[in-house]
């Protein structure tokens, strides 16, 4: 490599040292007393246990979880929800237009590597006493295995819910990524941002001297925050008790009526997507609820087996399509987006994101406006904050999290007792795993029986139980 041009724009002033200091030494909270110690005790010991290597961990995503299913109790058999879910892209664009500035659209996964920039979670400190924690191995640029300890934990907490959690330190940012398994059956993946803001240096110290456009906001004497996005783009391949799904938007409308004394009511109109093109959602703008359903199967009461998508927060893109940025990242441009399966669509922002003029993204794919309806269908989900920072953000940024929900709907005849579930989850050859949810209402040995049964048949070589019942594994 060769230097072929240097060029020194300007001189800005060196940030004062007072009030910047990053070290966890140095910090002190403006609020109150300090907290006393906390302890999360289990006097009998975790109610799981983990024989092998349950989660899968990629250089790329991060973790990836894989089968996630129910176990009907009644039914006497899992039923699916999830084939597999994992964050594909996770694009942050700065709004700074400076020379030095305007290029940092980033692109954390296919460019860094969420997995790569994994770090190790600390006992008591990121999570409670009585969670397990999991290594992971990544390829170092001398081609030789590198180990990260303690990237993955379960954990239990009090409403009982297992949750896989890993940190990873992209650049500045640390992104909490939590996938959470509750006893209701339903999946929250949830993020969470911490850690540095990007800031650069200004000749400024006080915001009444800023006559020109500086793209952020005055933090500190001659720092500045500087304004820009975060979309955390999600695959997920769900099979709703089944391969074959489709995709509904429901849409809340108001009626008006004559001859009654009201004058109105709201009625759910459900629209079936059909194509790539009828999908495509952003929140907020109609549809009220999004559901994937299986056509082909139906409860007793006739209502379509179904997961529904709960949306958290929830924000697009407001760069110009035409921005090269927005360009590149112009898969964030709707909140929800569905393909049919395809082995080679993983990449939402591009298999080379670093290379990536736009061509090969999910913008460019669902483009071809395929059939959606009745197949096996990949529903990529775009969470998103805009991040205008504030003093409280610097130098140490509390959490930001935003998150979603995937809830059985009409999935089973009634309501699910969560006071006696109890969650199983499960892998396969070390690489995937399936979540089960049982209920007491049904003899339990009965029920572990089938489950053990079914574990046997798809040959799981690991078994995790968690609740309030007996151990499986
Ligand atoms: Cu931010």
């Amino acid at each position: 490599m060769e230097v072929v041009g240097f060029r020194d724009r300007f001189v800005v002033t060196v940030t004062k040292a007072d009030g910047t200091d990053y070290r966890e030494s140095e910090q002190k909270s403006p609020f109150g007393p300090q907290l006393k110690g906390i302890a999360v005790v289990q006097p009998d010991g975790p109610s799981f246990t983990i024989n092998g290597h349950p989660i899968s961990f990629d250089m790329r995503v991060g973790p990836i979880i894989s089968l996630a299913s129910i176990y009907d109790i009644e039914k006497q058999k899992s039923r699916r929800l999830l084939y597999k879910a994992f964050i594909s892209e996770l694009f942050v664009p700065y709004m700074d237009l400076t020379e030095e500035w305007y290029y940092r659209t980033y692109f954390d996964v296919g460019e860094y590597g969420v997995g790569l920039s994994a770090v190790s979670l600390e006992p008591l400190r990121d999570c409670p006493k009585n969670a397990v924690f999991m290594d992971a191995f990544v390829v170092g640029q001398d081609g030789k295995p590198i180990n990260l300890t303690n990237i993955f934990i379960r954990e239990v907490r009090y409403e009982v819910s297992l949750v896989v959690r890993m940190v990873s330190a992209v650049g500045n940012y640390d992104y909490i990524i939590d996938w959470e398994f509750k006893q209701s059956g339903s999946i929250v993946a949830k993020v969470g941002l911490t850690g540095l803001l990007e800031v650069r240096g200004t000749k400024y110290t006080h915001k009444d001297q800023m006559r020109e456009e500086v793209y952020g906001t005055l933090l500190s004497e001659n720092t500045l925050g500087s304004n820009h996005d975060h979309f955390i783009t999600y695959h997920l391949d769900l099979d709703v008790d089944g391969v074959a799904n489709s995709f509904v938007k429901n849409k809340l409308q108001t009626t008006r009526v004559i001859g009654s004394p009201r004058k109105s009511y709201w009625k759910v109109v459900s629209e079936k997507a059909k194509t790539e093109s009828e999908a495509k959602t952003n929140l907020g703008s109609g549809a009220s609820e999004l559901l994937v359903m299986n056509p082909n199967k139906r409860t007793k009461m006739g209502n379509n087996v179904g997961c529904r998508q709960i949306p958290g927060s929830a924000a697009g893109p407001l760069l110009s399509d035409n921005d090269y940025a927005q360009i590149r990242g112009a898969f964030t441009k709707y909140n929800v987006s569905v393909t049919p399966y395809n082995k080679s669509e993983q990449w939402a922002g591009g298999s080379y994101a670093d290379q990536s003029q736009g061509d090969d993204t999910l913008a460019i794919w669902s483009h071809r406006n395929r059939n959606i309806g009745n197949k096996d269908i990949v529903v990529w989900y775009t969470l998103g904050l805009h991040h205008a920072p504030c003093q409280e953000d610097f130098p140490l940024m509390p959490t930001l999290s935003s998150w979603f929900e995937l809830r059985p709907t009409n999935f089973f005849e009634r309501n699910p007792d969560p006071r006696d579930g109890v969650l199983l989850v499960c892998s396969i050859n070390g690489h995937v795993s399936t979540c089960y949810w049982l209920t007491k209402r049904a003899h339990m040995e009965h029920a572990t029986a089938g489950l053990m049964q079914k574990v046997a048949n798809i040959r799981a070589t690991c078994c995790v139980l968690i609740g309030s019942h007996d151990k499986v594994a």
